[in-house]
């Protein structure tokens, strides 16, 4: 209770720079993201809070995060009536968005959404079609939200070939000696290096709209109403820049349409649902509906890419030694590559099936 262990940092000295209603009483560890530090704050109020920390090392610039943040909550909080539908931030006593620590760290503080839930894995395909179509609909609300005021908060995020010159440089550092045992996840990621580079070409030759995209689209980072199950928010919104849809449907293809966790230590029990892929397609389309013809057709091309990308992530964080993605065993870096890899593997397999059902669920829009 009186302080972070791991860290050592002052909770309640920190949890006291925001305007709670109530007394803290009681903070944890909270949620499974694996970027920031998240806790949940009690009041004696009985008011929830959801607290996180920067990871300044994956984040360098957090005040930049933080105006990012906090423009796209102030555009989508003008756009809704409902309180619920909406992050909302907690301001601290200074009146400021968050707070800055003795060492620098940034904290800020969200409202709990109450009566909420948030999914590792969906329960029911409704969950997915909720999901999906809530982050379609992100990117349709963010339409006409100026672009140009982002900061671009990790550079080249989804530059595949950027990720691919940072695979080849940590093979040839080998810092921890873990190459050779990786040799054949090593191999997949380079055989494929050269249709990885197919959307940030057609990106660079302009040929797709850019948007602003939420570049992280897991089924946990939206919450959904716990009676109701529909879709409530859209939450994690560190890494909003413009980007590609094939980014955000393709990364909700990777997390939600798969048959395995991201991490199943098992991984031949991975693979792509095809009835997962077309309920994401359905729910995405549903939210987004004005893509144009080119980026539905790249929508396959989303789902295989951002797969291999994270792949390719999870396995150079995993050669130089797990400095980026929080783990919790060793290897777990390692098993997340090898799944990654698996459902590539098994979208290559089912490729004309995906794309027949892209097209299908494209038909008769512009
Ligand atoms: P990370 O970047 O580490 O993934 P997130 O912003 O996604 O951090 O938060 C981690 C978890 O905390 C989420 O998956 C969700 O369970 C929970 N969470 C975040 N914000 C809220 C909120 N406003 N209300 C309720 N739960 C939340
Ligand atoms: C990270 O923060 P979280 O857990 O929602 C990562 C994503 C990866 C994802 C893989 C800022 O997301 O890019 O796709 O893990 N976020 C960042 O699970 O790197
Ligand atoms: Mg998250």
């Amino acid at each position: 209770m009186a302080a972070d262990r791991n860290r050592g940092y002052d909770m309640e000295q920190i949890i006291g720079r925001f305007c709670l209603e109530g007394r803290p009483l009681f903070w944890e560890p909270y949620g499974s993201g694996h970027i920031n530090r998240t806790y949940l704050v009690r009041t004696g109020a009985g008011r929830r809070y959801i607290l996180q920390r920067i990871n300044r090392a994956v984040f360098p610039d957090p005040v930049g995060v933080m105006e990012n943040v906090s423009a796209v909550i102030a555009f989508l909080a003008a756009r809704t009536e409902d309180s619920r539908r909406c992050l909302r931030l907690t301001p601290t006593r200074e009146g400021t968005l968050y707070a800055r620590d003795g060492e620098g760290e940034v904290w800020r503080m969200y409202g709990y959404l109450e009566d909420s839930l948030c999914l590792q894995a969906p329960e029911r395909p409704e969950d997915l079609y909720e999901s999906a179509a809530a982050f379609g609909a992100f990117l349709s609300q963010l339409s006409d939200f100026p672009a140009e005021t982002l900061r671009e908060t990790i550079p080249d995020f989804h530059n595949t070939p950027h990720r691919y010159r940072q695979l080849r440089a940590a093979v040839e550092q080998d810092l921890c000696g873990r190459a050779k045992g990786a040799a054949r996840e090593i191999d997949f990621a380079l055989a494929r290096e050269r249709e990885a580079g197919a959307l940030q070409s057609l990106r660079d030759a302009g040929a797709l709209p850019t948007r602003v995209t939420h570049n992280d689209t897991k089924l946990n980072n939206v919450m959904l109403d716990a009676r109701t199950r529909k879709a409530l928010c859209v939450i994690d919104l560190d890494t909003v820049m413009p980007g590609l849809a094939a980014y955000d449907f393709g990364d909700c293809v990777r997390f939600g349409a798969a048959t395995a966790a991201e991490d199943e230590p098992d991984w031949e029990k991975m693979g792509l649902s095809l009835e997962a892929f077309e309920t994401v397609t359905r729910g995405f389309l549903a939210g987004c509906p004005q893509l144009t013809a080119l980026e539905r057709q790249t929508l396959p091309l989303g789902a295989k890419l951002m797969t291999l990308e994270c792949g390719v992530r999870f396995l150079t964080d995993y050669l130089q030694g797990d400095r980026y993605f929080a783990v919790h065993r060793p290897g777990h870096n390692l098993d997340r590559t090898r799944t990654q890899f698996r459902l590539v593997a098994d979208m290559e397999a089912k490729w004309n099936a995906m794309a027949a059902v892209t097209a299908r669920l494209g038909e008769g829009k512009n």
